[in-house]
């Protein structure tokens, strides 16, 4: 497999992630303080979000498992054997093997910005599937991606599981969703049968209760998930948050469809990040994540603003989430 590598972590002398830097202390500025949800996956981040996947109410990753494993033989007969799947992300251990096994792809394009991650993803997909060729590629999947010679002239099927989407604002998921169809049309024959597709979770509007449990499971995890944005700030940019003063609220936003995270200070707040002050009144909140959630028109209309036309729809039985397959 070819890897292609890059510095995409820039850092100052010592040592400190800029864009990190800079996008908490323009956050912390604003009325509403906000920082990019982003951040919130550093290691221990990341292994609290596959902890998450794991608690009773978090359903979206059951969910859309049940989905892969439910339809492979519909997967198979609409997407057709021999594409390139372009997946952008290293990669689920559980959700990428059921897709390969389905549909027998003839090649495998992990696309993450996290070379560790991607490696290790890559590496443990290879054993699974040892004749699969597979070339994990480092790189910025919101922007335009040149993929390996060795698939170019391949059909592609791109696959986003997770509602990760959701996580983007609808400006952002568009952005995305254009530069995924310039990834995969670039070279290719991409007419008739050859079009690129795309495979595409989105998590789907449902009951307030069960939403905003989903991100307030009772064990506290996805509270520990918030939290630690915090503890990163004061432990990579010289923070004194206090953290034992700051909870977690999951609320969802009715106008603009989307569950949020907060930090909730719960009494008024002195505190500074990087040499700089900041306070927060009793109440007042950081906003940390969007989770936005979607009907069939509103993910139809999202799809086909960048630029991809939905052509089927899966469910899992219960109703809460749907993978949607659309055509280039
Ligand atoms: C990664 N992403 C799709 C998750 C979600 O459901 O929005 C992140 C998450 N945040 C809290 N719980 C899970």
């Amino acid at each position: 497999s070819t890897i292609q590598t890059m510095q995409i972590v820039d850092q100052d002398e010592n040592g400190v992630d800029r864009a990190f830097r800079r996008d908490v202390l323009d956050g912390l500025s604003q009325p509403q303080k906000a920082i990019p949800a982003r951040w919130l996956y550093d290691d221990a981040g990341s292994q609290l979000f596959e902890d998450i996947t794991q608690v009773r109410e978090y359903y979206p990753t059951r969910a859309e498992t049940e989905i892969l494993e439910r339809y492979g033989a519909e997967f198979r007969d609409t997407i057709g054997t021999g594409r390139a799947v372009v997946e952008f992300g290293s990669g689920s251990s559980v959700k990428t093997p059921l897709l390969l096994e389905a549909i027998d792809p003839a090649a495998y394009v992990p696309l993450d910005i996290s070379g560790d991650f991607l490696r290790a993803a890559a590496a443990d997909l290879q054993q699974r599937f040892p004749d699969l060729p597979v070339h994990p590629v480092e790189a910025d999947f919101m922007r335009e991606v040149d993929l390996p010679g060795a698939v170019r002239d391949l059909p592609k099927l791109g696959f986003f599981p997770g509602s990760t989407i959701g996580n983007m604002v609808p400006r952002t998921a568009t952005d995305l969703l254009r530069s995924m169809r310039q990834t995969m049309l670039d070279g290719a024959e991409a007419s008739g049968e050859n079009k690129p597709l795309l495979l595409i979770g989105m998590d789907l509007i449902k009951d307030i209760e069960t939403l905003e449990a989903a991100y307030d499971d009772k064990e506290g995890v996805t509270a520990q998930f918030n939290l630690n944005l915090a503890r990163r700030i004061n432990r990579e940019l010289g923070g004194t948050i206090p953290v034992e003063q700051m909870r977690h609220e999951a609320r969802w936003n009715d106008g603009l469809a989307r569950v949020e995270m907060h930090l909730v200070a719960e009494k008024p707040l002195d505190f500074s990040v990087a040499g700089r002050d900041f306070s927060m009144d009793k109440g007042e909140t950081i906003h940390t994540e969007n989770s936005h959630k979607f009907t069939d028109r509103s993910s139809n209309l999202l799809l086909l603003a960048g630029g991809w036309t939905p052509t089927r729809r899966w469910l899992d039985e219960a109703g809460r989430f749907s993978l949607i397959l659309a055509e280039a």
